[in-house]
């Protein structure tokens, strides 16, 4: 590739020679001429600037001077065929981005010119691609530059390594590539293991590949939450596995179901303000938990009787219930959040969109448990002064099936319970609903009996589960 650069300050491109982008260019790969443009100035005093035409600050650079330069540079040397671009660093110019440079690597020469002062008369651009010439006005990014020379040294670096035999190994390219599209590289350490009291993650350590994949596509997810949350709502859902769902419902990012990007979403306590919203929610998901085999009148009349703002202003009122919720945020509040300039704007009907809820088997001290915790079952077997949780349970609405939420609403919450000192957890779900017990598995829930459970007055048959919280999983 041939590259000219057009400009007043010429010792600014020399930093090329130092780096790899100079070592390509010895062995040939790369063939880089550097331009005094006051070489083409008609004045002994080799000007090249005037006053802006309709006032105003500083000057502009002179279309005629402008035009000499690059007649000289695009005539001279013309590759024959090729593709030629006139590239003008601006800071009113398209986002040089890797896709940008991805592409301009793909031509045969490439002409920056660079300017100074306001810039360059805007007929210039104008000028060359009337007659056919491929003009891109770039700008490296959203601050201001005194010229062009330093982002034109920046897109020269970003374009060169990308050429064949210039980097040393192009497996790092692969990977790049793979990355740019979709979310920020993973942290990187080497040894010592453990420096000034740091350590790294002990997977990184034990040779398991799987894990370590996992590890570091998770470090990846939550830098890119952290610092660049514009890409995650961008992101391919094609591109997220059930792991990625997970761990991006935990930091504030649901996928629904069928939509192409994560949405923002936030799981926080419940508060009284939530009661109608959890009543709605609850009749909405409670049918898809056992619908399929019993009767719509039971169902209609359980709903009714239990499901009740009531019931859940009793659970935020009590302090032996842990009750999260999961709700759907506007679409911009993830990137304000992050920025720091959120506004509150809390709407007056949540939108809320799961729920979970553990019932601590405590008395109160009328000696009545929790509203709505169930018998414990004789399978469910704690030891003496062993504190025990009611899951009672993780429902998700249907727009956000296999977003990452139920997992994520299941980890908040039973964080929250074990904080307060809940040691085993049970939970009954119908007998046929096999995802829900899937899903519960996954968390760490193992079978051990089964309950005969009353909904509106009809028999259902539910699987016991439980989760000894005190030994890990
Ligand atoms: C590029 C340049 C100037 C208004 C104010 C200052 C020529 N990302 C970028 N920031 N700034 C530039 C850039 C790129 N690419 C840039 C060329 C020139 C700034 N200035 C100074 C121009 N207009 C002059």
């Amino acid at each position: 590739m041939r590259i000219d650069v057009v400009t007043i300050f010429p010792d600014y491109l020399k930093v090329l020679d130092l780096s790899l982008i100079g070592r390509a260019a010895d062995r040939g790969r790369l063939d880089l001429h550097v331009h005094d443009l006051r070489d083409h100035a008609h004045d002994r005093h080799r000007t090249v600037d005037d006053t802006p035409l309709g006032g105003g600050a500083g000057m502009v650079m002179k279309p005629d001077v402008w035009g000499e330069a690059l007649d000289d540079v695009l005539a001279v040397d013309a590759p024959t065929g090729g593709r030629r671009v006139l590239i003008i660093p601006t800071p009113s110019g398209e986002v040089f981005t890797q896709r940008t440079a991805e592409d301009l690597a793909g031509a045969d020469s490439l002409v920056f010119a660079c300017g100074r002062y306001e810039g360059i008369d805007a007929r210039v651009p104008d000028h060359y691609a009337s007659r056919g010439v491929e003009v891109r006005e770039l700008s490296i990014g959203d601050y201001v530059l005194n010229g062009g020379e330093v982002a034109a040294v920046v897109m020269i670096e970003a374009i060169a390594r990308l050429l064949p035999g210039v980097l040393g190994n192009p497996e790092s390219l692969l990977e790049e590539s793979h990355s740019a599209a979709g979310l920020l590289e993973y942290p990187v350490h080497t040894r010592p293991t453990r420096w000034r009291d740091l350590e790294i993650d002990p997977v990184l350590l034990s040779g398991d590949h799987t894990r370590i994949a996992r590890t570091r596509r998770d470090q990846a997810i939550a830098r890119t939450v952290g610092r660049r949350p514009d890409m995650i709502a961008r992101m391919d859902a094609a591109d997220l596995d059930r792991e990625d769902r997970a761990a991006l419902a935990t930091m504030g990012w649901a996928v629904p179901a069928g939509a192409p990007h994560p949405v923002p979403v936030r799981i926080r306590p419940a508060t009284v303000h939530d009661a109608e919203a959890l009543a709605d929610l609850a009749a909405r998901t409670f049918p898809d938990a056992c619908g399929h085999v019993i009767d719509p009148e039971f169902i209609a009349q359980h709903i009714a009787t239990n499901l009740v703002p009531g019931l859940f202003r009793t659970w935020v009122d009590d302090d032996r219930v842990d009750l999260v919720v999961a709700e759907r945020l506007a679409p911009q509040s993830a990137s304000q959040a992050s920025s720091g300039t959120e506004t509150a704007q809390t709407p007056i009907v949540p939108d809320l969109v799961g729920y979970a809820a553990v019932l601590r088997e405590e008395p109160d001290a009328a000696g009545e448990p929790p509203t709505g915790i169930d018998p414990r079952p004789a399978c469910v077997q704690a030891r003496p002064g062993q504190v025990v949780g009611e899951l009672s349970k993780v429902y998700v609405d249907s727009t956000m099936r296999g977003s990452g939420l139920a997992p994520a609403l299941m980890s908040v919450v039973t964080q929250r319970a074990i904080d307060h000192g809940v040691s085993l957890l049970w939970l009954g779900t119908h007998i046929t609903n096999k995802r829900a017990q899937k899903a519960y598995r996954r968390a760490g829930f193992r079978q051990v009996g089964t309950r005969t459970y009353n909904v509106g007055g009809q028999d259902a048959h539910d699987v016991v589960m439980i989760r000894r919280t005190g030994e890990g999983l």
